[in-house]
This record gives structure tokens, sequence and C-alpha cells, in this order.
């Protein structure tokens, strides 16, 4: 078994992602959001690149609209990109249509791999209990923030290749993998998360409490799954 990481949507090899298991992770704020959605009832959430598909689909039968641009939530949807708003209330049994600016780009780019799993630190030790299971080589996604490398993604990496290690030692890591691995071991409270630029930008947009939810590690054990368009 061998991990790969990928540091943005932008930097997704197509040829590296076919037929492999690809866990994609987004925890400023996508992933974190999908996570919690589908742990709080919701039926399905159907990622999409551009706002006018979204509400094309939300035309075709009962939904949730949600997502983002430049951090902040859409004219005519229903939720924001904040998971807090994400709660049994709202999203049991119905459907999330949504789209955000790197996450669900970065899932919709790992079309043609084997197993697409969502990752965040909110899940990653069930993520990191998944993997192990399916004795495949894994390639972590990095949605990364607009195209570039993002510290946040990068250390949740580390983390769940940490979770991975401890169960099986002998995993094999590339030198990025190994070094999302090392750049974790120096920051296990997460503090160096505070550094990155887009962790930044949603503090300035006074969403603390965001930030304080995503970067909690294993309060969720389920991990969601992508097959087919839809994530369950
Ligand atoms: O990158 C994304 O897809 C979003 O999660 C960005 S934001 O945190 O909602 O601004
Ligand atoms: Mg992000």
């Amino acid at each position: 078994m061998k991990i790969d990481v990928m540091i943005s949507a932008d930097h997704i090899n197509k040829e590296e992602v076919i037929g492999k298991t690809i866990v994609v992770i987004d925890i400023l704020r996508a992933t974190s959001v999908i996570t919690t959605a589908i742990n709080n009832g919701c039926k399905e959430v159907i990622p999409v690149i551009e706002i006018e598909e979204a509400l094309a689909i939300a035309n075709e039968g009962e939904c949730i609209l949600g997502g983002e641009r430049k951090a902040l939530k859409i004219d005519g949807f229903n939720c924001s990109n904040s998971p807090l708003e994400y709660t049994q209330d709202i999203v049991n049994n119905k459907r999330l249509i949504m789209t955000t600016s790197n996450g669900t780009k970065a899932i919709k780019r790992c079309e043609g791999a084997k197993n697409i799993l969502i990752g965040a630190m909110i899940n990653a030790k069930a993520v990191s209990d998944k993997v192990l299971n399916l004795e495949e080589d894994i390639v972590i996604v990095n949605a990364g923030t607009y195209g570039q490398f993002s510290i946040d993604d990068f250390i949740c990496s580390g983390y769940i290749i940490h979770c991975i290690l401890d169960q099986n030692p002998k995993v094999e890591l590339t030198d990025i993998a190994k070094t999302a691995l090392f750049i974790y071991k120096q920051s296990t409270d997460l503090s160096f998360i505070k550094e990155a630029t887009h962790y930044n930008r949603i503090e300035e947009l006074g969403l603390l409490k965001d930030l304080e939810y995503c970067c909690q590690k294993d309060i969720i054990d389920i991990v969601p799954e992508y097959i087919d368009g839809r994530i369950k």
C-alpha cells in the first residue's frame, strides 16, 4: 500500500487518479460541510461546478441548495458553506445540491477513480480505517485554495497518514506524503493551520466558529463516498 498527495484541484493529474482510491480533502470548508450533512441524515449530496447547474437540478425536485462564492452565500441558495448550518433540522432526508470554489471542483475532477472518499479533520480517523480496509494505493487530493497549495488541507493529509501508519507502519509514502506527515507532527495541535491564507479569510469574515468546528479531530465516524455523481 502506497500513499501519495496532490496539492490542489488544479494539480490533479488525471492519469494518477484513474482506477485509484482517492480521498478528497477540503477542510475549509466543503468536505467538512459534506461530512456533517451526511452525518445529520442528508440523503445525498450532488456536487456541481457551476451555480447555473445547481439551480437547474434544483428545479427538478425538492432539495436544498448550498455552497459559496468567495466564501459567501450564493444569491437564491438556502445555505452558505458553513458546516454549522447543516443541522439535522435542515438536512435530514433531503438532497443537497452543492457548488463551491475548490472542494466540489476537486471531487468532480477525480471522476474515473475506483473509489472517491470524502475526508476532513472531523472524520480523519474514520477515513484512515476505511482505506486500511480497502488495502489499495491511495491518492489524497487536497482541494487547495483557488489552484494554490493550502496549509489546512495538507496538515489534514498528514494527520490521516499518521492515523494510517499507526495501524500499519509498513505503508509506503511518496516524498510529498512524508512531508505532509512531517508537517503534521510539527503541529499536532493543528495551530499551524492558523497560518493558512484561507483560514485568515474565513476569520476576517467573522466565522471563527466554523474554523473551530472544522479543526476538530475525529468527531464524526462516517466516510461519505462519491459514486456516479452522488455523495452518500
Ligand atoms: O474551497 C471550497 O470549496 C470552499 O470550501 C471554500 S470556503 O471555505 O467556503 O470559502
Ligand atoms: Mg479549502
